[in-house]
């Protein structure tokens, strides 16, 4: 037995994988630093016999401080000892999620979402996951790469349940869902309504419903119109994504999208509690500029942010929901819409002006405030649910828009303005009462209470921060204690490595009531990463290997062509060569292939291993095949052997000491 295996043995209630977060008050005398690092077994030096003398000594070798130490103490993770949350990073363009590990910051998996992703055998070949691809095709066309942004954990009363995680791709409209009982993606969703997202995922409290809204106006359905019939041929939607949590799939026939106007809807959030059955996003060109610098008009942004105001968008989704049920829809493209004249007359969507460019919309943990910033504002402000509630129900309307939809007032509207910084966009909380708002031109994070709207601690980050994410700092319930900066720059933080830098994730102790303290720079080496989700890592339940034995890794069902040892086999049938193989270690059974150049090849192989951890692959040079065989796994492939010659196959994971000798011929014979 391995010694993961012990390990994983062990009764989880004596367990000491989870190391509880220390939060002494710092800094530390030195003096007592010595001696609590004495205390606890101390020195780093193996030999030193744990001296505190010698942890000073290290501390004066490698020029740190105390508050480094502390940093040092609150994230260092032993051997073999397990973090507190798991944070899933979005992977910016590389289209996957990023898993990391708090508060040591260790990567511990990524998850390929919208791009094909080899080591996972993600779309390279094995044809379940090729289908979950497919599923994202624009137009249908494959689309390999995505611009991922908002992770959203799925959520039963508003709180965090480790079932799921579904993320949006701003570039192609796409939306996914994983699965965290293997962290494999399941499906990908996309409507031929909208071009474009950036309001997406965001889920409702009991995950009835992943929200995806449109961010760059454009005809709806995926047609052609002039640029200049922008006001009244170019349309935003928001798309409300029905989840099946049952299959785990999102139920695309009971899905349906509301027609907005042609603002550039930004982010959303869904109300909770008191706030519940209502949807909040940003828009940020109520100006409706399009662009044409080179004919003679404005160029886009400048065109954008001519006005002081744009829209807050409030979504009564419920009553949407019952609209959509009593038919009064329209279909456009694959999409069951909500006219944008039934919107606004129905009750389903009101504005309120919000200052200067906004970004965030974040909703507090009791659902009750709606917090908005400004990116070329200084404040964070606070709307309140109660009072847009009272002023939408009593139809006491400031005015309307071009497209008729009802603007309630803005002063009305809020509760007040926390003065914060130059460029706050998003904000998290905690469970003492406050709110984290990310202020991007000023850099730094503000902590400020949301009882009386004050700053109280400003920390700087390196450089220009975008997202932050807390400890389930978006649910009813925030943890507290840990933050993420997700800085857009890093300039001298990190070895330069050319002009293409990382970025730099920045992990911070928000320590209570008290001032934050930085604690850990990470490196994330692939862009733009986005938002992230920070998850109590307890709350996930993963499985080891697929039960039974040859498993399709999607519905987790026994494939129909799944096979076992001694029922491996080669038949010849009118749609081609089938080849039922089994992995185990260390050999593929059959480790022979016999083709004609020219006929189809239909591979199907199990995993037969249930032993933990003992993974296979099969790879294919030449053909671009490359497939992942966890434990109890079966994929099935389909290729046209095009190519006479001779193709080694070979396991691609160090899976036991005769693993290099885990290989195959596929022998191509010519066919004259
Ligand atoms: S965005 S840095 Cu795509 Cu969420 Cu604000
Ligand atoms: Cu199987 Cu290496």
């Amino acid at each position: 037995m391995t010694a993961t295996a012990e390990r994983q043995d062990q009764d989880p209630s004596e367990s000491t994988m989870t190391t509880p977060r220390p939060r002494p008050s710092f800094p530390l005398p030195i003096g007592l630093l010595a001696v609590a690092l004495a205390a606890c077994g101390g020195g780093t030096n193996p030999s030193s016999g744990g001296g505190g003398a010698d942890v000073l000594s290290l501390m004066r070798a490698r020029g740190l401080s105390e508050a480094d130490v502390t940093a040092a103490l609150k994230t260092y993770t032993p051997s073999g000892k397990h973090d507190e949350y798991l944070t899933f990073a979005s992977g910016g363009h590389g289209g996957n999620l990023i898993v990391i590990g708090v508060p040591s910051m260790r990567i511990v998996k990524y998850i390929g979402v919208f791009t094909p992703e080899p080591w996972q055998g993600y779309a390279y070949g094995d044809d379940a996951t090729e289908r979950v691809l497919d599923g994202g095709n624009r137009f249908g066309k494959r689309v390999e790469w995505g611009d991922m942004h908002h992770p959203a954990l799925s959520e039963t009363k508003g709180d965090y349940d480790g079932q799921y995680i579904f993320v949006g791709d701003k570039a192609n409209a796409r939306v996914a869902v994983v699965s965290l009982k293997d962290f494999m993606t399941r499906q990908l969703v996309t409507s031929s309504l909208i071009q474009s997202d950036h309001g997406a995922a965001f889920v409702t409290p009991d995950t009835d419903y992943v929200i995806e809204t449109s961010q760059y106006p454009a005809p709806l359905g995926g047609g052609y119109a002039p640029i200049e019939e922008f006001n009244e041929k170019y349309r935003g939607a928001a798309i409300f994504w029905r989840f099946d949590r049952q299959r785990g799939l999102i139920d695309t026939a009971k899905s349906f999208a509301i027609e907005l106007p042609p603002y550039m809807q930004d982010l959303a959030d869904a109300g909770k509690l008191v706030s519940d059955g209502w949807a909040f996003m940003n828009s940020v060109n109520a100006e409706r500029s399009y662009g044409g610098n080179l004919e003679g008009r404005p160029a886009l942004e400048a065109g954008a942010s001519q006005g002081d105001m744009d829209y807050l968008h409030c979504i009564n989704w419920r009553l949407a929901e019952s609209l959509v049920k009593a038919g009064k829809t329209r279909t456009i493209g694959d999409m069951t819409v909500l006219p944008l004249e039934v919107a606004a007359s129905e009750g389903v969507l009101f504005f309120v002006p919000e200052p200067k460019s906004p970004h965030g919309v974040d909703i507090t943990p009791d659902g009750k405030d709606i917090v908005v910033g400004g990116k070329l504002d200084t404040h964070a402000t606070v709307y309140s649910f109660e009072k847009i509630k009272a002023l939408a129900e009593a139809k006491q309307f400031a005015g309307k828009d071009p497209y008729g939809v009802p603007i309630l007032d803005f002063k009305a509207s809020i509760r007040g303005q926390c003065e914060i910084g130059l460029g706050p966009l998003h904000t998290q909380f905690d469970d003492q009462g406050f709110a984290y708002t990310s202020v991007f031109i000023e850099s730094v994070i503000a902590k400020w209470s949301l009882k009386d709207l004050k700053v109280v601690h400003k920390l700087p980050m390196h450089y220009n921060v975008g997202h932050i994410c807390a400890a389930e700092g978006d649910t009813v319930s925030p943890d507290g204690g840990y933050l993420l900066g997700m800085n857009k720059w890093a300039m001298d933080r990190f070895t330069p490595v050319g002009p293409l830098l990382p970025q730099n994730f920045q992990l911070i102790d928000v320590n209570g009531a008290g001032e934050m303290q930085l604690l850990y720079d990470m490196p994330i080496p692939l862009g733009e990463p986005h938002y992230a989700q920070m998850i109590k890592a307890d709350k996930l339940k993963t499985i080891e290997y697929y039960s039974p034995v040859g498993s399709n890794p999607i519905t987790h069902e026994k494939d129909p062509e799944a096979t076992l040892a001694k029922q491996e086999r080669v038949e010849r049938r009118a749609d081609g060569v089938h080849v039922w193989m089994t992995a185990v270690r260390s050999h593929f059974t059959p480790d022979t292939i016999r083709v004609k150049e020219g006929e189809t090849v239909h591979l199907h192989i199990t995993s037969v291993e249930q032993a933990h951890d003992a993974t296979h692959g099969f790879a294919l040079g030449s053909y671009d095949i490359n497939l992942s065989l966890e434990p109890g796994r079966h994929s099935n492939v389909r290729f046209v052997a095009d190519r006479a010659g001779v193709f080694p196959f070979y396991c691609t994971e160090f899976c036991s000491a005769l693993h290099l000798e885990m290989a195959g011929y596929l022998l191509v014979e010519p066919k004259s």
